[in-house]
Formats: C-alpha cells, sequence, structure tokens
C-alpha cells in the first residue's frame, strides 16, 4: 500500500494548505497550545492533521442542521438517555462535531465532510444481514430501527489520529440487533461493510480497499458498550456522521465505528479490516486505546478535544477498562493494535 511509502512529511497536492488556513491554524495553534502539534503533519493516511485543526468556521453553512429528510422514524428522537453512560469532561459543541469528520468515502479533508456527503441518499436503505445466521434477511432500515430498543448515551471518541470529542449518541446496543437475527453457535465474527457508491462518494477514486469493512469478535459484539448509533443530539445522525446507521465502539480507536452499513455478516474466521488491510504496520484488528502503545509515528500518550483545542491524558480503553477490560483477559496476542 502506497500509504506506507510515503515520507511523513508527504502532503498530496489536492491537499496543500491554502495560505489563509496557514495563517489561521497558526493562531489556532498559538492559542490552543498544542504541544504535538505538527507531530502526525502530512500524513496520507488515517493520521491526525495539524493542518484540520482549525476550528469550524464562524460562516459555516447551517444547511448541516436541517438536511435531515423527514423518514418514517424521524419521530423516535430525542429517546430517553441512559443515565448509566458519565462523562468527564464537557460534550462536544454540535457544530463542531458536524463539521470535523472522517468520511473517506467522500474526502480526507475533515472541514469538507459535511458539504460533500448531503449527496449520500440514506432513503431507501437497507442492510444485509448474511453469513453464518439463522434469519438472513435484507431488512429496510426503518423496519429494523423500529425492532430495536432505540436510547441515548453519552460517549467518549478517540481518533487514532489524537483527537477527541464526547458526544450523545442514540442507538441501541449491537448485542440486541445479534439476538433479533441469530447468528449460528459457530459464528466467531461479526463483519460490517459500508455503502461504497461512485456516483454519490468522490473519494472512492482514491486506492484504499473499499468498501470501507469492519469486524469484530462475537463477544466484543455481544458487551454492552458496543452500540449501533442511529442518531446524535437528540436526532437522526446526519450524513456526515455516518447516517443512517454505524456503529459506535468508545473503547476503541474512532476507526473502527464503521458508517453508512449495509451490509452484517457472521463469519467463523477472523475477517480482514479496511485500516489493517491499507497499512498493517500502522493499524490492527482490535485498536484498543491505550496511551502507553504509541502509533508507529506518533504517541497516544494524550489526546487534544475538538473544539476548545484542550489537551487530556489517554485513558486505557479510552476510560472504560471497567466495562471491557475482561473481554482481553486470557488474550495472548497483541489487543492494543
Ligand atoms: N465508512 C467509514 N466509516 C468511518 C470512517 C470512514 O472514513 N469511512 N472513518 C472512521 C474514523 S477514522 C473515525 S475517527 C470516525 C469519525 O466519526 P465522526 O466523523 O462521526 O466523528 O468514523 C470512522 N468510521
Ligand atoms: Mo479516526
Amino acid at each position: 500500500m502506497l500509504i506506507r511509502r510515503r515520507p511523513t512529511w508527504y502532503i498530496p497536492e489536492s491537499r496543500a494548505t491554502p495560505e489563509s488556513a496557514y495563517l489561521d491554524r497558526r493562531n489556532f495553534l498559538k492559542g490552543a497550545g498544542a504541544v504535538a502539534a505538527g507531530l502526525t503533519l502530512g500524513s496520507a493516511g488515517c493520521a491526525d492533521q495539524a493542518t484540520r485543526a482549525q476550528p469550524a468556521p464562524a460562516n459555516a453553512d447551517p444547511r448541516f442542521r436541517t438536511s435531515l429528510p423527514s423518514t418514517p422514524t424521524a419521530g423516535l428522537y430525542p429517546a430517553h438517555r441512559n443515565a448509566a453512560f458519565t462523562l468527564d469532561r464537557e460534550l462536544t459543541d454540535e457544530l463542531v462535531a458536524a463539521t470535523y469528520n472522517n468520511f473517506y468515502e467522500f474526502t480526507t479533508t475533515k472541514e469538507q465532510v459535511w458539504r460533500l456527503a448531503e449527496s449520500l441518499s440514506i432513503r431507501p436503505w437497507t442492510v444485509d444481514i448474511a453469513g453464518l445466521v439463522k434469519q438472513p434477511k435484507r431488512w429496510d432500515i426503518d423496519q429494523l430501527i423500529r425492532k430495536l430498543p432505540l436510547e441515548e448515551r453519552l460517549y467518549r471518541h478517540r481518533c487514532v489520529e489524537a483527537w477527541a470529542m464526547a458526544v450523545p449518541w442514540t442507538g441501541f446496543p449491537l448485542r440486541s440487533l445479534v439476538d433479533l437475527v441469530q447468528p449460528n453457535s459457530n459464528a466467531k465474527f461479526i463483519r460490517f461493510f459500508s455503502l461504497a457508491d461512485k456516483k454519490t462518494m468522490p473519494g472512492l477514486s482514491a486506492g484504499y480497499p473499499w468498501p470501507y469493512n469492519e469486524a469484530l469478535t462475537m463477544d466484543e459484539a455481544a458487551n454492552d458498550m458496543a452500540l449501533i448509533a442511529t442518531g446524535i443530539y437528540g436526532h437522526q445522525l446526519p450524513k456526515q456522521h455516518g447516517a443512517p446507521i454505524r456503529l459506535v465502539l468508545p473503547w476503541k480507536y474512532g476507526f473502527k465505528s464503521i458508517k453508512s452499513i449495509v451490509r452484517i455478516e457472521f463469519t467463523d474466521k477472523r475477517p480482514p479490516t479496511f485500516w489493517n488491510t491499507a497499512s498493517p504496520q500502522e493499524y490492527g484488528f482490535y485498536a484498543n486505546v491505550n496511551p502507553q502503545v504509541p502509533h508507529p509515528r506518533w504517541s497516544q500518550a494524550s489526546e487534544r478535544l475538538i473544539g476548545t483545542g484542550a489537551r487530556r491524558p489517554t485513558l486505557l480503553y479510552n476510560g472504560y477498562a471497567d466495562r471491557v477490560a475482561d473481554l482481553y483477559k486470557d488474550l495472548k496476542i497483541k489487543h492494543f493494535f
């Protein structure tokens, strides 16, 4: 994969920072006192772009709030908040979260995802349930959502690039979906695929192993933290966050939280995954958050909160060790990669 052969300072010309943005960036970095700014500068892979670290522009087109189509399940939001999930930090401002996204199917420029993702068509939408399962079926998304128990949860989110946020997701436990579709007893892994539609997703022209895909062990999928999100900030998911249905795995690096899912497969063998295929030296299968295990090109010891720019120490399993560490206690292999 070309990613690894590029020098760390490589910036594709199409992504070079215009001068005005550079000046803004300097002001922003000064203001935020960003200690590790530039550590990851210029990676063409899934790395934090210091050049992208500006807060959302004040004149950002506000359409992102209203671009949600009226769907048969729009009335289910806001859902009841599950009080078991509390935060140690402020919620990220909604506009900040909605204008700083990773969604490589559209663009690698985080501030432009929300605009380009407008072209995504999210109804009709179906999700195929396939593989080692008693009820293989193509589900209509609204029929599926209505079968499952929506609730709101406040979760931290930690990108492998070292930026972080805290947001209120609405969704249902992945386990409730697994129970609904009943995998066979020989299913050991669950695999997810995103939509890959060349007509609406300009980023698919880049040389990555599309469609975006991810996987978990069945034990991980059964953990209560594993959420399928259909909403955020008390309404349906806007397109840039992975509408109409995405995974949220807050104890793992953000790239595991696959967006805009169209297919879920149960298998008995560990499947390949998108980032591990694209750059196997840099991204593993488990990707559990650990401050003491650096990425080959940068430290994971601390994280930068988007919006405020504040830095905080990274927490083991992103602060969810009490809920997930048991999953890995017998594991001899490297699960922090
Ligand atoms: N299909 C798809 N899912 C994806 C990605 C992507 O590029 N494509 N990026 C991942 C990464 S690296 C992160 S950090 C989160 C970002 O989610 P957000 O934009 O809603 O904050 O989505 C993850 N899911
Ligand atoms: Mo990420």
